[in-house]
């Protein structure tokens, strides 16, 4: 590698692969020239994308996203010049930067001087720097004044963060380096589709299984994760809960429980178990489709490994009752002892960028920097103090992200939104629509001009992360420096310019600098002392050691700062709750919120497909991975398609109570045939959120994006539409 590659990290997701960026002459770099139809080839993207080996986590390792991420970068491929709407003709036309923040800064203020400060309400992302959700969180609560401020995290990680906090006292994804998945004895899958979603970090399920480990995949649909598995687990969508109660109660009925770490480290174990043992086996195959012969040999794989992990992601998070789903996963690892010990736990797979970081420095609707509660008379005080400002000018709580979207335009007027693309990605996405076309004031700072950005009132063209430094913290929560390697194009600004920039024309000279080690500095002051603590992190610390592991606190008197080794392994000695026993919490199985009946006899979960990413907004312009999956699909199993009357390729409409898509039949034996599944990456007519079912679970508020009922329609050529009865009676998926 030579001098002038900079290391840093990928842009997309919770893996954060290391890779380096060279620099490359003008329309050369990664795929160069290959940009999406329509965009103009204005310039190069100035630098490429180059493996960097050393990098622990990924080590070197790149899926296509990776590889091409540079391409975003050429300033023809993205927004280099502020948008404002001309209020005569209703167009979006290029601006001057000050007239676009004194736009935006007066629709925010006129808004909240009208309806009142909370009817201002910021929406942020999982994407953005620890920088950056950290200020963005200071700007809602210090420079609008305003509790109305979520973020698509909520849409993510949520009910599985709510599960960590109420068995262990604490959130942290992974509680052990991921490099021990491929040490353990087995692993349970629920619900992630790794081999798409993380490509990189399949190797360490390989490794894993040469070492002569067992791997088991509980997921609907045969993916190309669970085709590695010694274990397929099938179930109906939304049925985790049962699965998970029915492998308890097995446990339980064999004697395989670990009666020592019950008594030693856990507390609530009697209630719990109570709650298990009224799930019984055969009941649990009714309800899942999972046979119980197949539970049997899940509990003898999971419990004869000396050690053994439970990880889950989306697939049963994404559900109205994904904390208590996550709790019993919890129970199981607790009753055998698979907790809190070295190479045993259970961990949740978080997914964007920074999810992890992005859950932890405020702009969460309850939430202060270093996962503080802002219910919390001592933290209010802290980072009040750290900010400068009165205890009690901070707002409380406020509504979590759906529930923000779904009063936009009623009691939230105005909205600033940096780093999500609601209109594809929000549940009931044509409410959502409709709800964000009625604010009276709408601004976005994006890179590319999203689907919601096209609504706004006032677009913000921003830099990218190459050309800005910035922290992010991995599905590990090891904190990881990516490094500025050019400068902007002409015409864009940073985030933390933008927040700047708004906060001065609020009457906030003071307090939201620009340079972002200036803003990690203080991000470690308000974060100390908090469970997430990263007081004893330095830019120079994370750059020398491969990233470092929260919390790692700032030693007092006589330590220097970088005497904490931080923490890759969590609960070892003890859990994080104040008695330092994990808890039990007793859950039973209830059913999705939206049942299959005669009018929508077919279940339709909805995920992810290798080469787009999210709402698409950044990989649909990319031209290699739009040539890879260039648009929506419904998956589903042969015998549905053969009651349809429906061929491979041709339109089907889905429809549920909330509205109808249309994509292609993708036909295959690979998914159970009482369930359809489309990937949510596009907007227009197949789109699969116009279909989602915003149920909310009490707890974590994440919505049911992966449960809801639907009917299918074979629409045929010449328009004509028919609706065909479809029952939802089989059960056993692929058999
Ligand atoms: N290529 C790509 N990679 C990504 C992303 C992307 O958009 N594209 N996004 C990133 C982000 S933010 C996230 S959150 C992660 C998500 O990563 P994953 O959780 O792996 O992704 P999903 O495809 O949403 O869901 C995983 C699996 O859950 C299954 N599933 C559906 N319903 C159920 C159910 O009821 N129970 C169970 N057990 N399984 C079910 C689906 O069939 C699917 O295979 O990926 C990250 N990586
Ligand atoms: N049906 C269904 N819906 C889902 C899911 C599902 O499984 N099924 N998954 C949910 C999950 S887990 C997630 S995480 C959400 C994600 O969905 P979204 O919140 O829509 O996420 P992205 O598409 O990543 O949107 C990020 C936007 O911010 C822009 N951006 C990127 N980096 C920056 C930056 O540094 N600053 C600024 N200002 N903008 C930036 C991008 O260009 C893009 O327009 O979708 C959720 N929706
Ligand atoms: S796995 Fe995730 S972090 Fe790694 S290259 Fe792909 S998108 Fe980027
Ligand atoms: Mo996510």
């Amino acid at each position: 590698m030579n001098a002038a590659t900079v290391d840093t990290h990928c842009p997309y997701c919770a893996l954060q692969c290391g890779m380096g960026l060279r620099p490359a002459g003008p329309g050369t770099g990664t795929a160069a020239g290959a940009r999406a139809a329509g965009a103009p080839a204005a310039g190069g993207p100035g630098v490429e994308v180059v493996e960097r080996p050393g990098f622990p986590v990924n080590r070197g390792a790149l899926c296509g996203k990776g590889r091409t991420a540079a391409e975003l970068l050429a300033p023809g491929a993205r927004l280099t010049t502020p948008l404002v709407r001309n209020t005569d003709t209703g167009v979006l036309e290029p601006a001057g930067w000050d007239e676009a923040l004194d736009r935006v800064a007066a629709g925010l203020r006129r808004t909240g001087a009208a309806h009142g400060r909370d009817a201002v309400g910021v929406f942020g992302g999982g994407g953005l720097t620890n920088e950056k959700a950290y200020a963005l969180g200071k700007f809602a609560r210090v420079a609008l004044g305003t509790s109305q401020i979520d973020y698509n995290g909520r849409f993510c990680m949520s009910s599985a963060a709510a599960a960590h906090g109420r068995a262990f006292g604490l959130d942290r994804g992974l509680p052990f380096p991921l490099a021990d998945v491929a040490r353990t004895g087995c692993v349970i899958l629920v619900g992630s589709n790794l081999a798409e979603t993380m490509p990189p970090a399949l190797r360490y399920l390989t490794e894993l299984r040469e070492n002569g480990g067992k791997l088991i995949v509980v997921d609907p649909r045969r993916t190309r994760t669970a085709e590695q598995a010694d274990l397929h687990l099938a179930p109906r969508p939304g049925t985790d809960l049962a699965l998970a109660l029915g492998l308890l109660h097995l446990v339980v009925a064999q004697g395989r429980t670990d009666e020592e770490f019950i008594a030693a480290r856990t507390s609530g174990w009697a209630e719990a178990r109570s709650a298990a043992m009224a799930h019984w086996p055969e009941m649990v195959e009714r309800i899942t489709g999972v046979p119980v012969p197949q539970l049997r040999e899940a509990v003898e794989l999971f419990c004869d490994a000396a050690s053994s992990m439970v990880l889950t992601a989306r697939g049963p998070e994404q559900q109205a009752k994904g904390t208590d789903t996550v709790g019993a996963w919890i129970n199981l690892c607790l009753a055998t002892g698979r907790a809190g010990r070295e190479l045993s736990g259970y961990g949740c797979l978080t997914g964007q960028g920074n999810g992890q970081g992005g859950r932890e420095h405020g702009q969460k609707a309850d939430q202060l920097p270093g996962y503080r509660k802002l219910d919390d008379p001592a933290a209010r005080r802290h980072v009040a103090e750290v900010w400068g400002v009165d205890p009690d000018e901070l707002p409380g709580p406020g509504r979590s992200a759906y529930e923000l979207l779904d009063a936009l335009g009623r009691d939230v007027r105005a909205l600033l939104l940096m780093g999500s693309n609601p209109v594809v990605s929000a549940p009931r996405a044509a409410h959502v629509e409709e709800r964000i076309r009625s604010l009276d004031f709408l601004a976005v700072a994006d890179v590319v001009l999203s689907e919601t950005a096209a609504l706004a009132d006032v677009v913000l063209p921003v830099a990218q992360w190459a050309e800005e430094t910035g922290t992010t913290t991995n599905l590990e929560g090891r904190v990881l420096l990516r490094r500025r390697a050019l400068a902007p194009p002409p015409g864009v600004r940073t985030d933390l310019e933008v927040l700047n920039g708004l906060a001065a024309r609020l009457g906030r000279e003071k307090g939201f600098p620009t340079t972002p080690e200036e803003v990690f500095d203080e991000l470690r002051r308000a974060s100390a002392g908090g469970p997430a603590d990263y007081s004893g992190i330095t830019y120079r610390r994370i750059a020398e050691e491969d990233g470092v592991f929260w919390p790692c606190p700032q030693l007092p008197e006589g330590g220097s700062p970088t005497d904490h080794p931080g923490t890759p392994r969590l609960f070892l000695d003890r859990f994080a709750t104040p008695d330092g026993r994990a808890r039990f919490v007793p859950v039973t199985h209830r059913p999705a919120d939206e049942e299959t009946d005669d009018a929508y006899p077919v279940v339709l979960t909805t995920g992810r497909v290798l080469s787009q990413y999210q709402s698409g907004a950044q990989t649909r312009r990319v031209a290699e991975l739009n040539a890879a999956e260039p648009g929506p699909f419904v998956q589903l199993h042969p015998r549905l398609a053969e009651r349809l009357g429906i061929a491979d390729g041709e339109p089907v409409a889905v429809v549920s109570r909330r509205g109808r898509a249309v994509a292609p039949a993708r036909v295959s034996g690979a998914i159970r045939p009482d369930t359809v599944f489309m990937p949510f990456h596009w907007p227009g007519e197949g789109r699969a959120n116009t279909l989602t079912n915003p149920a909310l679970d009490p707890t974590s508020r994440m919505p049911e994006f992966k449960v809801c009922a639907v009917r299918l329609e074979a629409v045929r050529t010449g328009g004509a539409v028919e609706t065909v009865e479809v029952g939802g009676s089989e059960r056993n998926p692929g058999a």
